[in-house]
């Protein structure tokens, strides 16, 4: 029997739990770079978010009267192993383990993510992800959380969006851990990662369990009219944002990567793309929006330039709406890797918009045509062959959305930040008569 397919909403931690110095949870990278003068917009403070680490019952009920199938959630390395090594804090796990009893209980497929970047803040003392040993050290979590959820929950995500923690955390310093490495630093960190997923996706299928690796993926557009340089420049973002973490891990190698003048990626041993090679039992595409790739300025640090794309509407966090991006992305990911394509769920898919409170509604129309035509995307790309399992809106609650703090909504609940009191907005209703609507033959691409 084939299972059904995937509805559901996405979450991550750190966006949402608060309660950062409770119940023995160590400080993250994230606890850190927060506190920066100037590193969040606004100066928003984490510390609260959500508090879904208090109200995640009335989280669950939501998600009830939503009714996914699914959710995607991510476990807090910071609240099972506080020091990243070392010690297991017992009620950080008791924590998910409610969670994950409490789905059951209602019928929804639990689907976490083991790092949604939230690093214990003493592993980056130790080098972070610039330090191979980050990569055991993830494993072995890794390996705790299995252990005490892996009865009930056959299915993990290893890595979120690995290339933006890489990216935003690591070379523009945008992220935490806020580092400006050079080339060949944020390859290592990209290696790193990449020797995380495998060690771990070893560990969970030596207890039977699935292992899936998350990534944004951005479709790369060229201008009307492109020059080589723009298509040299397409295929370089293309290698840096699409293939980096995915050739390794279906192809066992890594793409080629000279035109940001590395003749190879530093930190690789012997055996270590072994470990990655084949290590994916299911992609999880992140898509947001594809990228406009130019050539760039003579002299530029980068092999590429990015444009902006016109034309079409822009979420409020001024993204370009492209739905055909998501069609692309997923039946671009069928024909590169064919065969050695594991099944595909969109992991995360969504907008920030702007509400607008009517007769205490929350009004939300964008986000309902956003949806709308993203969930089509899904449809065109089955139609035409992708193998995709599941579909989940980033995300269920308004929430600390990174470095623009709460500036950004992109849930279908409206949260009250100074009150906690959540809205369903339109969208909420909208995606909950799709859910029913399609629920009854889940398979059909319809
Ligand atoms: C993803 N970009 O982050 C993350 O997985 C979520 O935690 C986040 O809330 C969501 O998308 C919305 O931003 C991204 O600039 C951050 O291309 C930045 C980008 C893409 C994704």
């Amino acid at each position: 029997m084939s299972s059904p397919f995937l509805w559901g909403v996405a979450s991550a931690a750190f966006q949402v739990e608060g309660a950062l110095a409770e119940d023995g949870r160590g400080p993250s990278v994230w606890d850190t770079f927060a506190a920066r003068p100037g590193a969040v917009r606004d100066g928003h403070s984490p510390a609260v978010a959500c508090d879904h680490y208090h109200r995640w019952q009335q989280d669950v009920d939501l998600l009830d009267r939503l009714g996914v199938n699914a959710y995607r959630f991510s476990v807090a390395w910071p609240r099972v192993v506080p020091q990243g090594t070392g010690p297991v804090n017992k009620a950080g796990l008791d924590f998910y383990d409610r969670l994950v009893d409490a789905l059951l209980e209602r019928g929804i497929t639990p689907f976490p993510t083991l790092f949604h970047w939230d690093l214990p803040q003493a592993l980056e003392d130790a080098g972070g992800w610039s330090s191979r040993d980050t990569a055991s050290a993830f494993a072995d979590y890794a390996a705790v959380v299995a252990d005490r959820m892996g009865d009930r929950v056959p299915r993990w995500i290893t890595l979120n969006e690995p290339v933006v923690h890489m990216a935003y955390g690591h070379a523009f310093g945008t992220h935490a851990p806020g580092h400006a490495l050079e080339v060949p630093g944020v390859l290592a960190v990209a290696h790193h990662l990449l020797l995380a997923h495998g060690l771990a996706a070893a560990e969970l299928r030596s207890r039977g369990l699935e292992a899936l690796l998350t990534n944004n993926l951005s479709p790369v557009r060229g201008p009307q009219d492109p020059t080589g340089a723009d298509l040299a420049a397409g295929a370089a973002y293309d290698a840096l944002h699409n293939r980096l973490f995915t050739d390794p891990v279906l192809l066992g190698s890594y793409p080629d990567l000279s035109a940001f003048g590395a003749a190879e990626v530093p930190g690789v041993r012997e055996g270590d793309l072994g470990v990655i090679a084949g290590s994916a039992d299911g992609i999880g595409v992140n898509y947001y929006n594809p990228s406009l790739v130019l050539a760039p300025e003579e002299g530029a640090g980068l092999p590429f330039a990015l444009g902006e794309i016109t034309g079409v509407p822009t979420t409020a966090f001024g993204w370009p709406v492209v739905p055909e991006g998501l069609t692309d992305t997923l039946v671009g990911l069928s024909e590169r890797y064919g065969e050695a394509l594991p099944p595909l769920y969109v992991t995360e898919n969504g907008c920030s918009c702007e509400d607008t409170v009517v007769d205490g509604r929350v009004a939300d129309p964008g986000r309902i045509a956003y949806l709308e035509s993203h969930i089509a995307a899904v449809d065109a790309a089955r139609a035409r062959g992708a193998d995709v399992r599941g579909y989940f809106v980033w995300t269920l609650t308004d929430n600390f959305e990174w470095a623009e703090g709460y500036h950004q909504r992109f849930g279908l609940v409206h949260v009250d930040h100074e009150t906690q009191v959540r809205t369903p907005k339109d969208s909420f209703a909208r995606y909950r008569d799709i859910i029913a609507a399609r629920t009854g033959a889940p398979d059909s691409p319809a």
